[in-house]
């Protein structure tokens, strides 16, 4: 684990984005820990989350011409990322994302920003069963571009619901990679050495036991 990716979970602890306890998830299973990027709520801590994930990019090697967040929370993703990676490396990222609606007026269309094309990395929040990136897929491939990745913040080493690998599955049905700031094995890592803090680690090396891949 790098340092980087210590410093993101030390800083999603301190802003209350990894918290612990008994929550649903979207796919109905009930976990000991959730990852909240909407909790990245002020400019200093979306500006630091986008540094974090401008560094998994640029630590990734990707080759990609523009980013692209689905509405709603990968707006401010693309938004905070661009300008990260554009100060990290100088490298002025072009990017774009989805309204939910279409409008009929004015510029018209769904997409905003700059126009889909090329390699187009996808940027989202947390991928447990890999259900939200087949939306983004079709989007980018409707406009002629072509999905060339998803870097998100949490891979949450989860089974989908047919039993196999969530973002392995996104992998073999898109033919892209998929990249993750940490991954739940990173988080069980760190939050081993800072044990005497209390954190469940157990409840949660269960519960990957009966989830995860
Ligand atoms: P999948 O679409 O099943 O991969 O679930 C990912 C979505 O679940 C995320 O975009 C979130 O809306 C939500 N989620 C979190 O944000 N954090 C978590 O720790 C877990 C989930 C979840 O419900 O699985």
């Amino acid at each position: 684990m790098l340092d980087y990716q210590k410093d993101f979970i030390q800083y999603a602890l301190d802003c209350g984005v990894l918290k612990f306890g008994e929550f649903q998830l979207k796919s109905g299973r009930m976990s000991p820990y959730f990852f909240n990027t909407g909790l990245f709520d002020t400019g200093a801590k979306l500006g630091k989350l986008g540094e974090f994930y401008a560094r998994a990019l640029l630590e990734s090697k990707l080759d990609i011409d523009m980013l692209f967040g689905p509405a709603y929370k990968g707006i401010p993703l693309v938004s905070a990322t661009s300008i990260a990676y554009a100060r990290l490396t100088g490298r002025d990222m072009p990017f774009a994302f989805n309204r939910k609606e279409a409008k009929d007026h004015g510029e018209g269309g769904v997409i905003v920003g700059t126009s889909l094309s090329g390699n187009v990395l996808i940027l989202d929040d947390v991928i447990t069963a890999g259900t939200s990136v087949r939306e983004s897929v079709s989007i980018i491939n409707g406009e002629g571009a072509y999905p060339a990745g998803v870097l998100i913040a949490l891979d949450r080493q989860e089974k989908g619901p047919d039993g196999q690998s969530a973002t392995e599955e996104v992998r073999q049905t898109y033919d892209m990679p998929v990249q993750s700031i940490v991954s739940l094995e990173q988080i069980i890592e760190y939050l081993e050495t800072v044990q005497d803090l209390g954190y469940p680690v157990d409840a949660i090396i269960e519960y990957r036991k009966q989830y995860g891949i």
